[in-house]
Order: structure tokens, then C-alpha cells, then sequence
């Protein structure tokens, strides 16, 4: 099968989601043609895998470049010159939008749309009173949805005013996967060493550093935790809006000898090998790649109880939760894997075995699945 990917190129969920499955699907012989304005982050070359850039130009008359049509027009011509029989638009906004347009402008109207929705796509812009119509316009345009979670099932459902029975109908919950050959617990000694030089236990925490992952809770939790045991190191990876604010509260807060940061890391795997937990403080979060990703790596993840974090993360079996917000017993959750060394050893065993479950083998056929409903095969 030809199918066309959208997706966005910058570190986060959604963009790693499009990238790992396609080349999943191009290990199955696919052929993938990826649409996007850089080079998507994690895209490696590989057999099957065409990359089309989307240039963004300035022009005198336009306040900024236009994106969302420069997206729609790249993706038409890949219509035109490629003929994929699927379009596959990760995040919801522009891309079902840009879809749609696309296959309008290239005549291609027997092209199926898949649309799945991560996240924010449905929590925060479909409730935008300005995009929120687009978000439902694309979704109700598209030929099939996805949900990356049985809770953005629901809230997309609500969105759409859809009944329990047609929520089922509409949208297929896929979970997100985690290729379980590449993530898996190596450590790598030197990189330990410099991490945690005194043999300190390692606290990890990987984002994009947006309001919505709450990383000043986990600061003011760690400073807790401080206060009581001294051998332990935060290592934050990742960057965003909120990685100043963060790095200005650890130095005001005196924690700067006990934290580090990482900035963007292209390979998480040597990170969360040396993690002895991961923690997810979100205020929302409709699945947690990331928490997939630690637990793959043996490393229980402490995260908010909120969203699909729970269908990802069981309390007392594969790591702990909290209440989101709640940085106290966030502090509370850290001492106690960390102190206790059975609890942790149990927790990180079975964090692996749950991320079997997620394995890309048993997860992608249903994307796969999902194309040949809409494409039979001849
Ligand atoms: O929706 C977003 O916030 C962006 C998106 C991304 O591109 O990082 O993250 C979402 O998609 C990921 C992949 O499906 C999920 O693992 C994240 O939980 C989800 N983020 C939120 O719901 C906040």
C-alpha cells in the first residue's frame, strides 16, 4: 500500500508516533511518503520511507508563512506524483484539514483520510471557539479516526456529540507502541557515571517542557524529597517554553547541584537506562509515550492520575500515581521507590512486562488493519 504520512517534525508524542509507524509499516513493505515542513525528528533513512519537505516562504504580503496551505498544497502534488491510497494525518489540526484540501485540490477523491488525534488536538483546540469548528470539521471529513486512548476516545466523542454506540463506531482506540528490540534496558557505565557521579539515585524526567506537563511541581516535590535524602539526582531532558522558568526556580530554590539538564536527546534509551524512575507530572496527558518509553527500559514511572496515564501506568504494579497537582504526595511517591528497594525491583520488572503489551508487533497491525478496511486489497 502507498500511504502518505502528516505529521509534525519537532520533538513530541505525535511526531515519534508517525515516525515509528512508518517505519513500521515500511518494514512491511509499504511504501511511505512523509510529508512535513523539516525533517521529522527520529527520521532516519530507510528503505520504502520518501521524505517531502514542505517549504514555508516569506512573502512581503503575508504576516507569517502559511503553513497549514503550504501543507495542503506539498501534500496535493505528493497525490499527483505519488498516488497514495491512504492519507494519514497525525494531530489533528491543520493536518485532516490539510488533508481534506488536498484531495480536493488533486481530484483524488477515491484517497482515504485517517486522522489520529494525540492530545491537545482535541483538549485544547477543539474547545478553541476559532479552531475548534476546524478540529471537527476534519475529523468528521476524515474516512476513519484514531484515538491513541480509550480517555481521548471519550473526550473526542464528546466533541463530536457522539452516542456510546456511535463512539465506538467512529473512532478505533489504537494504542501507541513501543519497538521493544531498541528500547531496553543497557547500561552504559560511563554515561551512568557522569550522570549520577556519587552513585546517586537518578530521577528522570523527559518533555517538551510545556505549561501542561507541570515540570515546576516536580521541582518543588524534588526540593521535598531533598530535604530528607541527599544521595539523588533530577535529570531533565527536553526543552520548551517552560525550561527557563524551571532552571530559574532550581537555582533560586538552591537545587542546582542536585539537577542537570539535558536539553534534546535525539536516543532516550542510554537516559532511561540509567534512571532508577521516570516521572510524568502532567495535567493532562491522553497516553504518555514517554512513560511507555521508561518502562520498556525497566524503570517504574511515578506520573498524575489523569487521562489515558492510567491505562498506561497501574499504581502499585508497574509504578505509582498521584493526584495531579499534588506535589506533596508526588515527593511522597519518589521516597517511597526510592527507599524501597523491593518495591522498586518488583515495579521495574513488571514495567517491562506491561510494555510487552504494547509491543509495535501486536499494536500496528491494527493501523494496518485499519488501511485494508478502507483500501481492500485487490
Ligand atoms: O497533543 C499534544 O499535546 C502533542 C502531542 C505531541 O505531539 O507531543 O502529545 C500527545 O500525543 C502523544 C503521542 O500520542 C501522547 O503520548 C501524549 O500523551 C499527548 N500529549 C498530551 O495529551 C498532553
Amino acid at each position: 500500500m502507498r500511504v502518505a504520512v502528516l505529521c509534525f517534525p519537532t520533538p513530541g508524542g505525535s511526531g515519534v508516533v508517525a515516525v515509528e509507524l512508518a517505519r513500521e509499516m515500511a518494514r512491511r513493505g509499504h511504501e511511505i511518503h512523509l510529508v512535513s515542513y523539516a525533517k521529522p525528528f527520529r527520521l532516519t533513512v530507510e528503505k520504502n520511507i520518501f521524505y517531502h519537505e514542505v517549504a514555508l516562504r516569506q512573502f512581503p504580503l503575508f504576516p507569517y508563512p502559511l503553513f497549514s496551505l503550504e501543507t495542503a498544497a506539498r501534500l496535493a502534488a505528493v497525490l499527483k506524483e505519488c498516488s497514495p491510497q491512504v492519507i494519514h494525518a497525525h494531530y489533528a489540526l491543520p493536518h485532516s484539514v490539510a488533508a481534506i484540501l488536498a484531495r480536493q485540490i488533486a481530484g483524488a477523491e477515491e484517497v482515504k483520510i485517517v486522522t489520529t488525534v494525540h492530545g491537545t488536538d482535541i483538549s485544547t483546540w477543539g474547545h478553541d471557539p476559532q479552531l475548534g469548528p476546524l478540529v471537527r470539521y476534519g475529523l468528521e471529513k476524515s474516512d476513519a479516526v484514531t484515538a491513541v486512548s480509550f480517555s481521548l476516545r471519550r473526550e473526542t466523542a464528546a466533541l463530536l456529540g457522539l452516542k456510546q454506540e456511535q463512539e465506538q463506531e467512529k473512532i478505533a482506540v489504537i494504542y501507541n507502541f513501543i519497538d521493544l528490540e531498541r528500547y531496553r534496558r543497557e547500561v552504559n557505565s560511563k554515561l551512568l557515571r557522569e550522570l549520577a557521579p556519587r552513585g546517586e539515585k537518578i530521577v528522570m524526567h523527559i518533555s517538551n517542557f510545556r505549561p501542561v506537563k507541570r515540570v515546576t511541581d516536580l521541582i518543588r516535590a524534588f526540593a521535598l524529597l531533598l530535604r530528607e535524602k541527599k544521595d539523588v539526582v533530577l535529570v531533565l531532558v527536553g526543552d520548551g517554553v517552560e525550561k527557563e522558568k524551571v532552571a530559574r526556580m532550581v537555582g533560586e530554590m538552591g537545587l542546582a547541584a542536585h539537577v542537570r539538564f539535558l536539553g534534546v536527546q535525539a536516543d532516550p534509551v542510554p537516559l532511561l537506562s540509567c534512571a532508577d524512575l521516570l516521572v510524568l507530572p502532567s495535567a493532562r496527558e491522553s497516553f504518555g509515550l514517554v512513560a511507555l518509553e521508561a518502562m520498556a527500559c525497566a524503570v517504574p514511572v511515578i506520573a498524575a492520575n489523569t487521562g489515558g496515564l492510567l491505562e498506561v501506568v497501574s499504581d502499585g504494579q508497574t509504578g505509582l500515581l498521584f493526584p495531579v497537582y499534588d506535589f506533596n504526595a508526588l515527593a511522597a511517591a519518589m521516597r517511597r521507590l526510592l527507599t524501597d528497594g523491593e518495591l522498586h525491583g518488583r515495579l521495574a520488572a513488571a514495567a517491562r512486562r506491561r510494555a510487552e503489551q504494547f509491543s509495535a508487533a501486536r499494536i500496528v497491525p491494527y493501523y494496518e488493519e485499519l488501511y485494508y478496511r478502507l483500501v481492500p486489497r485487490l
